[in-house]
């Protein structure tokens, strides 16, 4: 069977796992969110990363119902460690979502759905966007984050830096974080000039347009030391963690105190 077929019953059979990698303060390296990454438990191949099946789910559709079930998974995620893990109780929730999601029709209503379902504050729930999921039908992903906004949850730009949208978009969308695509940061204290110069304009323009600024991709306490020095606010890496599975996340958040 190829990969295509066996997606459409991936949901079913209970094959797909949501990784969790922290995003820490950089001031004071205390954890404040996770990102939600999904996996595939293949029965053969092992673990396939998204990178290898994403694309396929929205050639055939299937990300629309996947989506929901990381969204819904995430929720009930954070929930959960916010209840039992002491020190967390404002722990918010990272979850990608893929262009096809914000072309949907029901996906404003399958948030709020998911939300009232979890009892998840919707303050808590960041949503990650590309730049170039916002080119592809424009008016109608417009709509949708001005819709996701007025329930409360915030959005964020992931990979900034790396698509081809012009900045105009950070004026009219109601987007309230850009994180720092790692392939920027991972110049950082590598002798890059124009990287490390490149992070520190994405740094001073969030500050300029009162955006949160999240750096991708730290892996050294070197590339912490100038985030610090330029006062990037968040960070997320390997430097912290590696995505996490669910179980090994409160023992992880206690060794780290
Ligand atoms: O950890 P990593 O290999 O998981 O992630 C690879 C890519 O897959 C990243 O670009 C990430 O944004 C994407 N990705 C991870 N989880 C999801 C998800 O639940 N939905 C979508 N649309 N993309 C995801
Ligand atoms: O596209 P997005 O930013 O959603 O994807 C995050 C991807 O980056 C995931 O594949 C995640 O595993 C990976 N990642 C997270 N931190 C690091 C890091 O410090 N180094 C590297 N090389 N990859 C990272
Ligand atoms: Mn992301
Ligand atoms: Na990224």
């Amino acid at each position: 069977l190829d990969l295509e077929s066996q997606l459409v019953r991936v949901l079913e059979k209970n094959e797909l796992r949501v990784y969790y990698q922290p995003i820490v303060e950089v001031s004071t390296e205390n954890v404040v969110s996770f990102e939600a990454l999904v996996r595939w438990v293949h029965g053969e191949r092992g673990l396939i990363s998204p990178l290898d099946f994403i694309p396929i789910a929205e050639e055939i559709g299937m990300i629309i119902p996947i989506g929901e079930w990381v969204l819904r998974q995430a929720l009930e995620q954070v929930k959960q460690w916010r209840a039992e893990i002491t020190g967390v109780e404002n722990l918010s929730i990272s979850v990608n979502l893929s262009a096809l999601q914000l072309q949907d029709p029901d996906f404003v209503g399958v948030v709020a759905d998911a939300l009232s379902a979890s009892g998840v504050d919707p303050v808590a729930l960041h949503l990650e966007v590309t730049e170039t999921m916002l080119m592809s039908d424009v008016d109608v992903a417009v709509e949708t984050l001005h819709a996701l906004r007025a329930l409360g949850v915030s959005l964020s730009i992931d990979d900034f830096g790396t698509g081809h949208a012009a900045l105009g978009y950070l004026r009219s969308l109601p987007v309230q974080t850009i994180k720092i695509d790692r392939s920027f940061v991972d110049g950082l204290n590598r002798g890059d000039p124009k990287a490390t110069s490149i992070v520190d304009a994405i740094v001073s323009l969030a500050r300029a347009l009162d955006l949160d600024v999240i750096a991708e991709g730290v892996e050294t306490t070197g590339q912490l030391a100038e985030l610090r020095q330029m006062g990037a606010r968040l960070a997320q890496g390997y430097l912290w963690s590696r995505p996490l599975p669910p179980d090994q996340v409160p023992s992880w958040l206690n060794e780290k105190r």
